[in-house]
């Protein structure tokens, strides 16, 4: 007698079954294995705790060749759970590599079109009034790649520029307060610590919404790579105004127009002209398990789960199609709903063994929802890049196999 895994008729049998045939070899299968018969390594062998030897293969990958620290790390979202996405393996987005900042040197200067302008010192903002919120970061490059065919093999690739973390700070809201604003100030200049003095300019309405100049990331400092010591958290916004190594903040009347918002991170529209600014990131979801790169063992039971998010506020709605999308079933929506942050989903699928063709839809609280790629392409052309919000879609094929597809 084994423990074997059954076969799976229906979609509600078990996955994996104890015979009751010999009690020998139920003996055997309740057998001590080596580590319940010894101590396990002594306390405080690893000051700073670190995943199992056994889950080596999570972590970031990059696609991009590194010049200069130039480049981009993924994010594994198909092996993680839940909406946090952990330290180590929050998606990197650099332009000049991350740098080595001792936060006793570091400090924030705020000018422009302020009453006073002011500097503040780390230990300043941390006796500052503190907030802290869970909230998304999606490069508006993510699934770049896919916007006219199906182009990476597995969802770390196609959508990694995607991580989520409890971000605490201050909200810049309280700091502006304290420096006061002329009455023409419109805009904040963002400028981070890096090589590449990474720049952007941000509406003083959203300053003063929900912006936070952020000192942690789920519970501690925020890590080198997320912006150690001090980052702007822009909830909703492109990936790229989340400022890492935060600096200066410098109140003006106007955009500044800085290279990062007109020479790149603008949208090409069908005419050649480029928009201005797409600060939002639209509604979007995929599914993230089973996705490309896997491969189904036996037909039956298989959970599909995924992720949604939108920078317009919180997700509603997600539905799933296993046929391409000509029907479409509601998912449960798992855990927190938070505004501006991933969501998790899930739905109980049973697979016949044949052919399908996964796909989700999101839809948020402002009345967005993912549209069809054909409506996206008609309405931006070939041109679009950033910003691609479309209906990923992964095949399943008779054989278990999952690959990308473009629909
Ligand atoms: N100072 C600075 N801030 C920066 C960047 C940078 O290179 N330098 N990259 C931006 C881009 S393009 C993105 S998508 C996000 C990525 O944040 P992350 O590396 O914490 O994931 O940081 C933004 N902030
Ligand atoms: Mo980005």
């Amino acid at each position: 007698m084994t423990l074997n895994r059954r076969k799976m008729l229906t979609g509600t049998a078990l996955l994996a079954t104890l015979s009751q045939k010999s009690k020998k070899s139920e003996a055997a299968e309740l057998d001590i294995p080596s580590w319940t018969r010894e101590p396990g390594a002594p306390i405080l062998k690893k000051a700073y705790g670190a995943p199992s030897s056994f889950e080596k293969d999570v972590v970031r990958r990059t696609w991009t060749k590194m010049r200069g620290g130039q480049g981009s790390t993924l994010t594994p979202l198909a092996s993680l759970r839940g909406i946090i996405t952990p330290g180590g393996l929050h998606f990197e987005r650099h332009h000049a590599g991350v740098p080595d900042i001792d936060p006793a040197q570091h400090s924030l200067v705020v000018h422009g079109l302020v009453s006073q302008p002011m500097r503040f010192s780390l230990d300043d903002l941390h006796r500052l009034p503190s907030v802290s919120r869970i909230c998304f970061i999606e490069c508006s490059g993510n699934t770049g790649t896919e916007w006219t065919k199906a182009t990476r093999a597995d969802v770390q690739s196609t959508h990694g520029l995607l991580s989520c973390s409890e971000w605490t700070g201050v909200p810049l809201s309280y700091i502006l307060g304290e420096t006061g604003m002329e009455a023409d100030a419109r805009w904040v200049l963002a400028e981070g610590a890096d090589g590449a003095a990474m720049s952007r300019s941000i509406p003083l309405k959203k300053a003063l919404d929900d912006v936070i100049v952020a000192y942690a990331q789920n519970g501690e400092a925020l890590r080198p790579e997320q912006g150690y010591p001090l980052r702007l958290i822009c909830p909703g916004y492109e990936g790229n105004m989340n400022i890492k190594w935060l600096r200066r903040l410098k109140l003006g009347q106007y955009p500044f127009y800085t290279r990062e918002e007109t020479s790149k991170y603008t949208d090409l529209m069908p005419d050649g002209k480029a928009r201005q600014f797409s600060f939002t990131m639209g509604v979007k979801s995929v599914i993230v398990r089973p996705s490309g790169g896997m491969k189904l063992t036996s037909p039956g039971l298989q959970e599909i789960n995924g992720l949604a998010w939108s920078g317009h506020g919180k997700i509603t709605k997600v539905y799933v199609s296993t046929d391409g999308g000509k029907t479409w079933i509601a998912a449960r929506l798992d855990g927190l709903i938070l505004d501006k942050c991933l969501t998790r989903f899930t739905l109980p699928w049973v697979w016949n063994g044949q052919k399908a063709i996964l796909q989700s839809k999101a839809y948020d609280e402002a009345g967005n929802f993912q549209e069809t790629r054909q409506i996206l392409h008609a309405r931006y052309g070939d041109n679009l890049y950033y910003h691609n919000n479309g209906i990923q879609s992964w095949l399943v094929s008779e054989t278990g196999d999952i690959t990308n597809v473009f629909i």
